[in-house]
């Protein structure tokens, strides 16, 4: 037994998550990005308020069914997952509230969230030292790519529910990727697949053209070349 048992008793029980938080905090990891701003400088330049909820994607919107849907995570990391349904619901449940701003110049604040953190994902997988991009696969064959850091933010979410009903499909449902701090052709509806990687590769709008990072408060809309 140890003598500051008395002491931590006090303390608000820890989590996983804030287990987790706290380690990255230690190690200096992925403390970039991040996360809904408030007042004057909430809307990006360039960017116009919607209040509905506009469909955007190839035109393929693939039905699947959550029994029927998996997930997997590979590449640079310690330990890779391929998750089913049931193995992801298994994982802690985070919700976060934040703003939606797409390269076609629509944003949508507030919008309400839930589902699996990419901390508490990445918290499993344990992303090796050496990786630094990830890219994500669709199921209607759709990538994108970004930086890990940009990944790894705080209220960056694999989504299941939006205002509190499950995710659509022409949303992305039954999972889609939510990065709120980048354009929202990052953020990819029907998730399949997740690769860390240990060099930056373009995915499918990314070698169309669109930028590697797609910052909207700087306007990363196209790449330079
Ligand atoms: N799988 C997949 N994800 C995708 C896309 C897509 O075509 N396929 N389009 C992206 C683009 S360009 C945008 S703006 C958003 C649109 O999401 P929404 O239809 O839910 O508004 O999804 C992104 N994720
Ligand atoms: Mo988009």
């Amino acid at each position: 037994m140890q003598d500051d048992e008395g002491a931590e008793a006090a303390l608000p029980t820890e989590t996983k998550l804030t287990t987790t938080k706290r380690r990255w905090a230690e190690e200096g990891r992925f403390l970039t990005g991040r996360v809904t701003r408030a007042g004057d400088d909430r809307l990006p330049p360039g960017q116009h308020l919607v209040q509905n909820w506009p469909v955007l994607d190839l035109g393929q919107q693939p039905m699947i069914a959550p029994t029927s849907w998996s997930l997997d995570v590979s590449g640079a990391v310690e330990t890779p997952v391929h998750l089913d349904w049931k193995a992801f619901q298994a994982l802690p449940q985070s919700s976060f509230v934040s703003d939606i701003h797409c390269v076609t110049t629509w944003s949508r604040y507030d919008n309400h969230w839930r589902g699996v953190s990419v901390h508490d994902l990445l918290d499993l997988v344990r992303p090796k030292p050496e990786a630094t991009h990830v890219m994500l696969r669709s199921f209607d064959g759709y990538t994108t790519n970004l930086p890990l850091a940009d990944f790894a933010v705080e209220d960056a979410l694999l989504a299941t529910h939006w205002e509190g009903a499950p995710l659509t499909r022409e949303h992305g449902g039954p999972v889609r990727l939510v990065v709120p701090h980048l354009y929202f052709w990052k953020s990819a509806k029907w998730i399949e697949r997740i690769d860390l990687m240990t060099a930056d590769r373009a995915g499918f709008w990314e070698k169309n053209g669109y930028h590697m990072r797609g910052d909207p408060w700087t306007e990363e809309r196209y790449s330079e070349d």
